[in-house]
């Protein structure tokens, strides 16, 4: 960097957003981020590994892969993930003796996650200023040794992020649950949990019931509230595909997203056929939260048109003469203004959707993390139980998932309220006796520890600090801990709000090769779409001081647990083994080692879609009548959500430019449509501060550069996760207590012009 302007320095530059996603422009920067980051032979060895059958799977999203594999399935953002992991081993003793923690809390994300690799197990001890190195040995003994000191097993809280792989995860949650909880807070919590309770209460299972194939037999794709060129690239393939079929696809989303309006694929590019796809045939610029007047009104109009599946009605539902009596007098002003979308373009919608044989529909944050996520979630199921558009090839449900195994950790038991038919298939598998009270989920986890429940948090991946809301209220509950452990690949800011004690326990990461007992092993995910695959690291260790993360957590179940009848080490020696207790503990997994083995994995049993059949109370699917969210705001204020910007995995930012976006160099930016910034007198670029209003409480947040963007009136856009701290901690979606990250009221003040001019 010497000589170089820090990234950091760089002013915002605006300019306009790109029309179309992928092509050249992303073939280049994805290789300059590996490049940079892992030197050419890496670069290319590596990149062909990702996705392919002998390789590792991609860390990047939890979108399927086709069958038949080229070497080039896999996205710019796929290879910035790869990238970013296979970063030398820097940050070490060394490092932590030059900065102390306070000098590390001063650095931005960008720059934390940018000094490499984690490559010893540290320790910061009370009151001491700076991490330094510990040995494995010893790391584990002090952990278990303080988690058999708690006066209760639930004052141990266990989170894990959505990159762990199933084996992994398995062994943690028999661990902790051997230990006596469930508390065990996860990434979904704040992510696709209201997916997972919309879908378990309607349709019998929280998955969704699509496969990749389906989208070649689709004649109508909605994608609601998602952002696939940037956060999902590889479906752009399946929608492309399904267009080129002849499908429609619908996009409904507050901002007019680049990889939706015109896309080139990689593959053309490699082709040389550079003529570039348009992809979303209607967009429509809903309001934030309006998703629920707009799939009412259409739902309305299906039902109207007497378009609608009697005999799937008759035969596989419930409930159909509630939704359809309540929705017999719907109050047209209120849609038009709650959802922003004018009448006539709901009607245009309404007979694209009454003339199709085949509709998926696919969503993700925009839906989920609203207060009504639940419910606007059980809106897209009624629209699809209307037409019978379920359980046949071409039609269904698509919750779009986003950490590449987040839906596999759910299945193979990370989950803070199991059922009991979960727990009790679970003690036979395991030949132990487990709790069945519920334990804390992320936002009950933070309440918790404010109200000095919690004494003790072990995070396995991820970044709790900055995930989660409320950030300087989450930090201050997190400081009174009196231990936290962070098992981690990169140095991120959870890692400097300590407890009396921390830890980081180094580990392999998912490009790395993991050999336990001489012998090679590999780890099996879930995909997006229920298909369990192998994952098989092949790059060299960053650092020989890395364990896996079934190592990390057999030795310390081992440790902690002496008199438990799993043969801990022996799983760790081979995985084979963890498979086998899986095998024994959670339906679908019968014969894991073996089917695991085949080409392309298997796929896990869904009734809806194997079958169409529903495994409700009643073996029927349910429609569902919801009242319409106050979507009301008073005068001076706005909504805002937080998003993700091109050039970022969640908390981890790989630099500073949203590129499909047109912004570049900054991150702290709030973009806003140009009429209420002429309406408030704001200037581009102009410094504002923002209060968020919950319930007669306000957080407060200092110097956000204005952007005009094109985006509806009233609503604000920030990235996540600077903007966490601006979402309320106990504003949660009904149901599934998800943080309501897309929906924040706010206040804005101060509008000097301060920043620097390009
Ligand atoms: N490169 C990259 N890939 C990723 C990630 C990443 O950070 N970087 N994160 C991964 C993870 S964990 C996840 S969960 C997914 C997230 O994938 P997305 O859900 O696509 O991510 P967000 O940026 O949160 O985008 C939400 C989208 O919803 C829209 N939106 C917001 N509010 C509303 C609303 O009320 N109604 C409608 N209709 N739309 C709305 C926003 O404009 C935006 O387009 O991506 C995964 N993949
Ligand atoms: N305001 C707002 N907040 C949000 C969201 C939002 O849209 N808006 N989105 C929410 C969503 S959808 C999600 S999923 C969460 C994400 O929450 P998390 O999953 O907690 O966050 P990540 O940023 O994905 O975690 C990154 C860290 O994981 C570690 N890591 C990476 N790979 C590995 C690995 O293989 N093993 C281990 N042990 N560690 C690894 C690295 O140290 C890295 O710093 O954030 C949520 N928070
Ligand atoms: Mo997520």
């Amino acid at each position: 960097m010497k000589g170089k302007t820090p990234l950091e320095n760089i002013p915002l530059k605006i300019g306009k957003p790109k029309t179309t996603a992928a092509g050249i422009p992303a073939v280049i920067s994805s290789a300059k981020h590996s490049l940079k980051k892992m030197g050419l032979t890496n670069t290319i060895k590596t990149l062909r590994m990702v996705n392919q059958k002998d390789g590792f799977d991609c860390p990047g999203c939890a979108w399927p892969d086709p069958e038949h594999r080229s070497s080039f399935e896999f996205c710019e953002n796929g290879a910035k993930a790869v990238a970013d992991e296979a970063m030398k081993a820097n940050v070490n003793a060394k490092f932590f003796a030059k900065y102390s923690v306070k000098e590390l809390s001063g650095k931005s994300d960008y720059w934390l996650n940018n000094q490499g690799r984690i490559n010893q197990p540290m320790y910061l001890g009370p009151g001491e200023s700076n991490y330094s190195a510990i040995s494995w040995e010893k790391s584990l003994k002090l952990i278990s040794r303080k988690i058999n000191s708690l006066s209760s097993p639930n004052r141990a809280v266990f989170y894990t992020s959505g990159r762990t792989s199933n084996e992994a995860a398995f062994l943690y949650q028999a661990f902790v649950r051997l230990l006596g909880t469930n508390n065990m807070p996860d990434c979904s919590n704040m992510c696709h949990e209201s997916s997972g309770k919309a879908l378990v209460q309607t349709i019998g299972i929280g998955k969704g019931t699509v496969t990749l194939d389906d989208f070649n037999h689709a004649d109508t794709i909605l994608v609601i509230g998602q952002n696939p060129g940037t956060n999902h690239p590889r479906m752009l393939t399946a929608l492309r595909d399904a267009k080129l079929k002849g499908a429609k696809i619908i996009h409904i989303n507050p901002l007019p997203e680049t990889g939706l309006v015109r896309f080139k694929h990689p593959q053309d590019y490699m082709k040389l056929n550079l003529s570039s796809t348009g992809l979303a045939d209607m967009h429509l610029q809903v309001k934030i939260g309006g998703d629920a007047a707009l799939l009412q009104a259409i739902n309305k109009l299906t039902i109207d048109a007497g378009s609608i599946d009697d005999g799937f009605i008759s035969k596989k539902t419930k409930s159909y003469e509630e939704l359809a009596k309540s929705l017999e007098n719907i109050d047209w002003t209120r849609i038009e203004t709650d959802s922003g979308i004018t009448r006539n373009q709901i009607d245009k919608l309404s007979n694209i959707i009454i003339n199709s044989k085949s509709i998926i529909s696919c969503w993700a944050m925009g839906l989920t993390q609203h207060r009504n996520g639940v419910h606007v979630i059980q809106e897209v199921v009624n629209l699809h139980l209307l037409g019978g558009h379920i359980g046949r090839v071409g039609a269904g449900l698509c919750p779009v998932r986003g950490h590449s195994n987040v839906q596999g950790n759910r299945t193979v038991g990370i989950w803070e309220a199991p059922s009991d038919s979960f727990i009790e298939k679970m003690e036979l598998g395991l030949k132990n006796s487990m709790p069945r009270k519920h334990g804390y989920d992320v936002v009950h986890s933070i309440s918790a520890m404010e109200s000095n429940d919690v004494d003790f948090l072990f995070c396995l991946g991820g970044n709790f600090i900055s995930a989660t809301p409320d950030t300087t209220r989450t930090a201050t509950a997190v400081s009174k801990l009196d231990m936290v452990v962070h098992v981690s690949t990169k140095l991120n800011r959870s890692h400097l709000v300590n407890g009396s004690e921390s830890l980081i326990l180094p580990c392999l990461g998912r490009t790395e090769s993991d050999i336990q007992a001489e012998v090679e092993q590999f780890v099996t995910v879930e995909n997006s779409m229920g298909i369990v695959h192998k994952s098989q690291g092949k790059l060299k260790p960053a650092s020989n001081m890395l364990r896996s993360e079934p190592w990390i957590i057999g030795n310390l179940a081992d440790l902690t647990l002496p008199e438990s009848n799993i043969d801990w080490l022996g799983c760790v020696e081979n995985y084979d083994k963890v498979r086998d207790l899986i095998s024994h503990s959670i339906s679908g997994f019968e014969d894991y080692n073996t089917r695991v083995r085949q080409p392309n994995g298997f796929y896990l049993p869904n009734p809806p879609k194997d079958s169409c059949e529903f495994e409700t109370n009643d073996g029927l699917a349910h429609f569902s009548v919801n009242p319409l969210p106050d979507v009301s705001l008073n005068e001076d204020e706005f909504v805002m959500m937080t998003i993700r910007s091109h050039d970022q995995y969640n908390t981890t930012i790989y630099g500073l430019d949203d590129r499909y976006r047109g912004i570049k160099g900054n991150r702290r930016v709030l973009m806003m449509n140009p009429h209420d910034m002429l309406e408030r007198n704001l200037k581009t670029r102009d410094s504002v501060n923002i209060t968020s209003h919950f319930k007669g409480t306000t957080r407060f947040s200092q110097k956000w550069l204005v952007i005009p963007y094109n985006i509806p009136k009233r609503n604000l856009a920030a990235y996540f996760p600077e903007a966490n701290e601006l979402v309320p901690l106990e504003s949660t979606a009904d149901v599934s207590n998800t943080p309501t990250s897309k929906w924040i009221i706010c206040t804005i003040s101060g509008n000097d012009s301060t920043a620097e001019e390009e």
